[in-house]
């Protein structure tokens, strides 16, 4: 497809099951919580069966045939990702559970090892707890300090002010791609050179961009980059960790056991190569799987298609919400935002607003969304967050918006 050919909405929407039946309530659902997770096609669903149905069977283990062809397909779908994220090599390429487990352990691989007391991590207040949290811990275990580039009041990164907070001390920037709360896009490009110039790595979370728009990890060069497979339309429980090799390699092991080994002796064990020696145990192999049929799906479509649809929804809902008086929208302007929308309604709970969205058949997610530092620099403890994907429609945005009228006239707001 190209540019000029829109989103064949209506053929993408019967690709996704769940779109076409009705809620128990009898309203037809209208979802806005794909940065929550993402609705899973057919064409996903699909291969996820046909696996279980056909080649069932533990990978890298088996001697027989389903061993031998559920291992191809796991690694066909491992060579999807790598290409999807443009790395140099397939073993640079680590099955996790998701971008938290992909977070955990790189803060206990690599920053268990080698931060130091003394050193810093970069971080800043619009980061998930799931690339906070870890580095707070490990910083407070290796005596290592945090430190925070300032937000604008606009909630973009204040670029003006990394010189005072990215130092000879930095050893790595941790940084997300896209806020899942203020949907602003960070310049990775240029938060990339500034690490490189300072000798510190930077770890992007690619959780909320890699379902809107093409990554390449060798362009600008990432060190290491997370994104989870459920909100990049496939399954739960998988995840991709992507490390340069040379950094992987140099890291200690995070989970021991079965599959990670090369030899195991009563007092010492050799592990195994890349990627193994990340993947402990049972790693989710039909989900992997799915997870590259998903990939196939959105490449079927192609970006430009995706994000032309997704930027003119998200244009048509600030221009919608912001003419709806008491509606106070949070994160940047379109230019420097993605397709979430966090907002706050005047006089009404962003709790109440969300319930009362539902009850109208509009799925939104609503609380603090896992971002307490960045909810504390708002003053706010919660907002209501409404996140498109390419199969949301045009009428979908209106629904959102007459239901926040009308939850306004419930709450006597007009
Ligand atoms: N954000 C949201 O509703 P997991 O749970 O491991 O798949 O992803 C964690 C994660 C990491 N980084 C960012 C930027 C995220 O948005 C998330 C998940 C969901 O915003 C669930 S809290």
């Amino acid at each position: 497809m190209s540019a000029t050919q829109p989103l064949d909405i209506i053929s993408v929407r019967q690709d996704f099951p769940i779109l076409g039946k009705p809620l128990p309530n009898g309203l037809p659902l209208v979802y806005l919580d794909n940065a929550a997770t993402t609705q899973k096609s057919r064409q996903v669903i699909a291969k996820i069966v046909e696996v279980y149905e056909n080649y069932n069977a533990n990978v890298h283990r088996g001697i027989h045939s389903l061993g031998d062809r559920v291992t191809t397909e796991l690694e066909a779908a491992r060579e999807k990702v790598r290409e999807f994220i443009g790395a140099r090599e397939v073993e640079e390429i680590i099955f996790t559970s998701g971008t938290t487990a992909s977070v955990n352990l790189v803060a206990q691989g690599w920053g268990r090892k080698f931060l130091q007391p003394g050193d810093e991590v970069l971080l800043n207040e619009m980061e998930h707890h799931a690339n906070f949290v870890p580095w707070q811990q490990v910083a407070l275990e290796r005596g290592a300090k945090l430190r925070f580039i300032p937000l604008t009041h606009d909630g973009r990164l204040d670029m003006t002010a990394l010189d005072d907070v990215l130092t000879d001390r930095t050893k790595l920037i941790a940084v997300t791609a896209m806020s899942n709360v203020l949907g602003t896009i960070n310049p990775i490009r240029e938060l990339a050179a500034r690490a490189k110039s300072r000798g510190a790595l930077i770890f992007v979370d690619a959780a909320q961009s890699v379902p809107h728009g093409p990554v390449n990890v060798c362009d600008p060069e990432i060190d290491f980059l997370a994104f989870s497979g459920h909100k990049l339309y496939g399954p739960t429980g998988i995840g991709v960790l992507y490390g340069r090799r040379p950094l992987l390699e140099s890291m200690g092991p995070f989970l021991c056991g079965g599959n990670m080994i090369r030899r195991v002796f009563k007092d010492r064990t050799d592990f195994a190569d890349l990627p193994g020696k990340f993947e402990a145990g049972t790693i989710p192999i039909v989900q992997a799987i799915g997870l590259g049929a998903a990939i196939g799906y959105v490449n079927s479509l192609g970006w430009e298609v995706i994000s032309t649809h997704e930027h003119a929804l998200t244009q048509q809902a600030l221009d919608q919400m912001s003419a709806i008086p008491g509606v106070q929208i949070l994160g940047p302007s379109l230019e420097h935002r993605g397709s979430i929308i966090s907002f706050t309604v005047e006089g009404i709970h962003p709790h109440d607003m969300a319930e009362l969205l539902d009850s109208r058949g509009t799925a939104v997610r609503a609380g603090h969304h896992c971002t307490m530092p960045l909810h504390d620099l708002l003053k706010l403890t919660a907002t209501t967050r409404a996140s498109f994907a390419f199969y949301n429609t045009p009428a979908e945005v209106d629904a959102l918006c007459e239901a926040i009228q009308y939850a306004r006239k419930v709450f006597r707001r007009t």
